[in-house]
């Protein structure tokens, strides 16, 4: 943390307010550089108020995902969270700090991206300070053909952390889409680095609508795009969210290392809104039709043909058939 996001969360913590002499003390630095300090901070937006003879008392804090915001409301070990206030994919950002090394865990959150992505060369619309646009930086001990299923625990992790919201019941729509009222509330995506049987790196990219409005949606999206505030009435601490997101996908993770993705499935089948439905997919193989009869215990779709035969699908674009 830097000294601004250190001053932050003393002040968070202190439950009264604390001194310059204090602050400067812990930050081994003069009374003036921490006045200097606090002057920034408040340009940013976060109220502080000085108390005569008492000291520093924290008043307002910013609606923001920085490590300062995100630190009282983190219960995991992801704790190395590098904030930006804009850039143009935080896949980009994470990509480039794991090729420095970064270790698992690393989390690159952006207020706003110019250049968001989905898959396969899609866009990921990300406007300004209303949503949650994450990467996490993985080095799961896996070969490449089942980084797929990190994917798949990630969408069970954000299905579970927004249905931990009042009025939220997620859906995901396979591979991992989230959805919310037939509508995506969410997406992931993950970008792998591996040679032929050992895999660098992942980074698992995450976003998650949560406050934006209908106009924040391009007149494209507005019909299949939603938002925890447009589907509830009601805007959510971003930073809760983004902590509790961020600890139920460390958890989903951790066990899904140790006991693959079955000990996963059961999670994510209650949330899936494709099981018993007929679909068309749409593959690298070609096209199939059939009704879903679940997920495989490495988080491949099957499918029931029409003619009763049974197809898999590891990768692919579903389309419902009414
Ligand atoms: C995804 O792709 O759903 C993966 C999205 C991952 C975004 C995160 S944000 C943090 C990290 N950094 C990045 O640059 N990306 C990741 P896909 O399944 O291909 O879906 C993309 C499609 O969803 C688009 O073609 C639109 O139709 C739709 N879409 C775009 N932006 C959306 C949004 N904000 N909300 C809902 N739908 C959206």
């Amino acid at each position: 943390m830097t000294p601004r996001e250190r001053i932050v969360a003393w002040l968070r913590t202190a439950g009264a307010p604390l001194s310059g002499e204090e602050l400067a003390r812990r930050l081994g630095c003069s009374r003036a550089a921490v006045w200097k300090q606090i002057g920034v901070l408040r340009g940013l937006g976060y109220r502080i108020e000085a108390r005569r003879a008492l000291g520093y008392a924290l008043a307002r804090v910013p609606d923001r995902l920085g490590p300062a915001e995100l630190e009282p409301h983190l219960t995991g070990r992801w704790r190395d969270v590098r904030w930006l206030a804009e850039t143009d994919s935080t896949q980009r950002v994470a990509r480039e700090l794991a090729r420095a090394g970064a270790p698992e865990g690393t989390v690159v959150i952006a207020e706003a991206q110019t250049a968001g992505r989905g898959r396969l060369g899609r866009t990921w619309h990300s406007p300004r300070g209303v949503n949650l646009y994450c990467s996490i930086v993985l080095r799961p001990a896996l070969p490449p053909a089942a980084v797929p299923q990190v994917a798949l625990v990630a969408g069970a992790a954000v299905a579970a952390a927004l249905a931990a919201t009042p009025g939220v019941e997620p859906r995901i729509k396979w591979p991992n889409d989230v959805l919310i009222d037939g509508r995506k509330v969410a997406g992931v995506l993950t970008e792998m680095e591996a040679e032929v049987e050992r895999v660098h790196h992942v980074i698992l990219g995450i976003g998650v609508n949560l406050n934006a409005s209908r106009s924040a949606f391009p007149p494209e999206l507005r019909e299949r795009a939603t938002s925890v505030l447009l589907a509830t009435g009601h805007r959510v601490d971003r930073a809760a969210v983004t902590a509790r997101l961020l600890a139920a996908l460390e958890a989903r993770y951790g066990r899904f290392l140790e006991g693959g993705f079955e000990v996963v499935r059961s999670e994510w089948e209650s949330y899936s809104c494709l099981t018993g439905t007929e679909v068309r997919v749409t593959s690298p193989d070609g096209e199939v039709a059939g009704r879903v009869a679940g997920l495989d215990a490495d988080g491949a779709l099957r499918l029931t043909r029409p003619d009763g035969t049974t197809a898999r699908i590891v990768a692919g674009e579903v389309t419902l058939r009414g």
